[in-house]
């Protein structure tokens, strides 16, 4: 057994016995009451799912394990020469719960380059697509071809007993992960740089390996980039629609290559991680109209007010459950601050900080009126020379694979059961209204 499952193992083995106990003793317990505003609003902030690896506060932002992002900019490991963290440190804090060592993440990278293989089968698939289909189609499609080569329902179709899903799940998450990126980059080069691929870099640590394979920008701050980027973007608790729907799908024992999938599907949508290619477009849109890439607060304000009134939102702001300046979006900044001089994108990306959320705040509707974490991405892609704004959402997603299947893992050890909720019509309610008033 590797150290990373052998760590997990003793990790889940001692929260699986002192679940089981809490839930005889406590299981009666009510932790929390639907209202219904909340079955007609997106469930927000209804407390029903267990997800181990992150948890978010709506002041605090996301923390991992109990650590903050800046945290985790400081303690993490780094590559040798590098500043930001690499993502493999934070793939072992939300499976172990612990910091892990340097050695720790030198062997995972290595591991994950052991792994690293993709099915020719794979490519061939995606060279059969129309070139123009979406990124994100491609990429779920991509990740589903591979479920040919799932541990997890080969070992299911053999008979594999429940105490021992998780294993075979493990397996699959360090698989996938360690193949995600090169999945990513055949797509982008596929698509934007007329199918000339480039080969992995053995040398090279996960993001930074991904960030050769892109070729998007020579520069060496790009890999930095990439290594804060994939950290950040990882994971933020269970309730959001990428990691909700992993879980949701991985809960029926479909194996990991149909729950990420899925995940990647629901990632896909304008209102979730699509936002950042929307947000880029926006900012482009705008240059374009006003005929300058260094716009005044009057012209910035007048285009955010059309937009509005054409009826649109404003991408990149509001969140459904933070109400501070995202923490990923402060990250971003910070790392702008640290690594980029004068760029026009960026300095419009910090003027839209201090200009849009008065503005979402006069309509007296919106319940957070600042920056996500999508606000700022693509501008910091845009500056290292990758304008293909139709890929962000991929970049997203390689790296919110490392929570959700992390969180999978967990689930699978914890004996998470088929997750099943209850519906009602808008009749049923509207009966239960009736019976509560006039018993009031
Ligand atoms: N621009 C304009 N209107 C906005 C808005 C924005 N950025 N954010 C919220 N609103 C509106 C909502 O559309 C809603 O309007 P209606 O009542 O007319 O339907 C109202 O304000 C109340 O919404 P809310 O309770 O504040 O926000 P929700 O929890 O319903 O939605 C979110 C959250 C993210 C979908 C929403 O803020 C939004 O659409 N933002 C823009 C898209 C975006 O950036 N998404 C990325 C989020 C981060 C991620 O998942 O990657």
């Amino acid at each position: 057994m590797d150290i990373l499952k052998q760590r997990f193992q003793e990790k889940a083995a001692a929260l699986f016995q002192e679940n089981r106990a809490m839930l005889k003793e406590h299981g009666d317990l009510i932790i929390d009451q639907v209202a219904v505003r909340q079955m007609f609003g997106g469930m927000r902030g209804m407390k029903s799912m267990i997800w181990e690896t992150s948890q978010l506060d709506p002041h605090q932002g996301i923390r991992f394990r109990g650590y903050s992002i800046p945290e985790l900019r400081k303690l993490l490991p780094k590559a040798a020469g590098g500043q930001e963290p690499l993502p493999e440190g934070l793939f072992w804090l939300m499976l172990t719960g612990d910091l892990p060592t340097e050695e720790e993440v030198v062997w995972l990278t290595a591991e994950w380059k052991k792994r690293s293989a993709v099915p020719e089968h794979t490519f061939k698939a995606l060279d059969a697509m129309p070139k123009e289909t979406h990124p994100m189609t491609q990429f779920s499609m991509a990740i589903l071809t591979m479920q040919t080569d799932s541990i997890f329902a080969k070992r299911y179709s053999e008979g594999l007993p429940k105490a021992e899903y998780w294993d075979a799940y493990y397996e699959d998450t360090m698989n996938l992960l360690a193949s995600l990126p090169r999945v990513a980059a055949y797509i982008y080069r596929r698509i934007y740089k007329d199918g000339d691929h480039i080969e992995p870099n053995a040398d090279l640590d996960w993001a930074a390996n991904f960030a050769h394979m892109l070729g998007a920008s020579e520069h060496p701050d790009f890999m930095s980039l990439m290594r804060l980027y994939l950290t950040i973007h990882a994971d933020h608790e269970g309730g959001n629609a990428s990691a909700h729907t992993t879980h949701l799908v991985g809960s029926t024992l479909a194996d990991p290559y149909y729950s990420l999938s899925g995940g990647m599907n629901s990632l896909a949508g304008p209102l979730h991680g699509l936002a950042n290619q929307e947000v880029i477009k926006w900012i482009l849109e705008m240059v374009k109209e006003l005929g300058t890439e260094t716009p005044s607060d009057e012209q910035i304000r007048q285009y955010i007010q059309d937009t509005l009134s054409a009826g649109k939102v404003i991408p990149g702001y509001g969140h459904a459950v933070l109400r501070q300046p995202d923490p990923r979006y402060m990250a971003q900044r910070s790392f702008a601050e640290q690594y980029i001089e004068n760029d026009n994108i960026v300095n419009i990306v910090w003027k839209l900080f201090t200009i849009v959320p008065p503005i979402l705040q006069s309509l007296g509707k919106v319940k957070n009126p600042w920056p996500n974490v999508d606000a700022h991405s693509g501008s910091l892609l845009m500056h290292y020379g990758m304008k293909e704004f139709g890929f962000y959402t991929v970049l997203f997603g390689v790296s919110r694979a490392m929570g959700v299947l992390s969180a999978g893992i967990w689930s699978r050890a914890l004996g998470m059961p088929l997750e099943r909720p209850k519906s009602l019509t808008s009749a049923a309610v509207k009966q239960f209204i009736a019976k509560t008033t006039v018993q009031e």
